[in-house]
C-alpha cells in the first residue's frame, strides 16, 4: 500500500496523538510500518461498506491506510470503509464496533480488531473494572453486542459498592437519558433476572426499584431507570436506551 503524502518523520508524532495506543511499544509496533496499519489494527473486509447513518461522516482519504488512520484519530470510530474509485472514507463515529455494513463492490470495510479500555478517555474506573457509559441509544441486544464488540460485557453489578459507584456516576452526568441497559436478563423465563455471565445464579446484590421486576416473563431485560434513582426494572428488550459496558 503506497502512501505518498506521509514522510517517515511525520509518522513519529502520530502515536502521541492517537487514541488507542496501549503503550509506547504497542504504538511503535503499530506504526513501524505504516502500511501494516490496516492489518494490525483493523480487519479488512472486501466488498463491504459502512451503512450511511446519522453517525457516519464521508470524508476524502488518499488511501485505505489513511482512512484507517482517520478512523483511529476519531476517538469514537471503530468501523470505517473506503471506496477505491472515489477515495471516499466513511467513518462511523458512534463508537459502535458492530456498525451495520452492506455489500458494496469496490469498497473495503475496516473494523477494529480490539478495543483497549485503557485508551478510553471517557471510561470511569472502579475496583478492577472500568466502565464505558454509552449515550447512543440501542436495544438491549444491540447494547450487549456492542459491548462485546468493544471487548467488554454489558455491565453486571454484583456489589452495593459497585452499584453506588455507578449510580453516583449517572447522577453526576445527569444526561436526561431514560435509563441504561445492564447485563441482566430473565433466563429460564421464570420470575427473576440473572446476570448474563451467571445465568444460573441469583443476583448477589439485586437493586430493584420497589415492585420490580413486575413483568419478568415479557420484560426480560434489566435497566437502571432514571425515574427511580437508577434502581433497576425489568423492561421490554426492544426499548432503545443508553447502556453501560464493563471491561
Ligand atoms: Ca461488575
Ligand atoms: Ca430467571
Ligand atoms: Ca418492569
Amino acid at each position: 500500500m503506497q502512501n505518498p503524502t506521509l514522510s517517515g518523520d511525520s509518522l513519529e508524532v502520530l502515536p502521541k496523538q492517537i487514541h488507542g495506543c496501549l503503550d509506547q511499544n504497542y504504538c511503535e509496533l503499530m506504526f513501524s510500518n505504516f502500511s501494516e496499519l490496516t492489518e494490525v489494527i483493523f480487519n479488512v473486509h472486501s466488498e463491504e461498506s459502512v451503512l450511511s447513518s446519522q453517525y457516519t461522516d464521508d470524508v476524502y482519504a488518499e488511501s485505505l491506510p489513511l482512512c484507517a488512520l482517520m478512523c483511529l484519530l476519531q476517538k469514537k470510530c471503530c468501523v470505517a470503509s473506503f471506496y477505491d474509485k472515489t477515495y471516499m472514507c466513511r467513518l462511523d463515529k458512534s463508537e459502535n464496533c458492530c456498525a451495520a455494513t452492506i455489500i458494496a463492490v469496490g469498497s473495503r470495510a475496516l473494523k477494529r480488531n480490539k478495543y483497549y479500555p485503557t485508551a478510553c478517555t471517557e471510561c470511569v474506573i472502579f475496583g478492577m473494572s472500568s466502565y464505558k457509559i454509552i449515550e447512543v441509544t440501542a436495544t438491549w441486544s444491540e447494547a450487549m453486542n456492542n459491548c462485546t464488540c468493544l471487548g467488554g460485557i454489558l455491565a453486571e453489578i454484583e456489589t452495593e459498592a459497585e452499584s453506588n459507584f455507578i449510580t453516583n456516576e449517572l447522577f453526576t452526568r445527569n444526561t436526561g437519558a431514560t435509563g441504561y441497559w445492564l447485563g441482566g436478563y430473565n433466563f429460564n423465563s421464570d420470575s427473576d433476572l440473572e446476570w448474563i455471565s451467571q445465568p444460573n445464579e441469583r443476583m448477589p446484590y439485586p437493586n430493584f426499584a420497589p415492585g420490580e421486576p413486575n413483568q419478568p416473563t415479557s420484560e426480560k431485560c434489566l435497566m437502571a431507570i432514571t425515574n427511580y434513582n437508577f434502581e433497576w426494572v425489568d423492561a421490554l428488550c426492544q426499548m432503545t436506551v443508553a447502556y453501560i459496558c464493563e471491561f
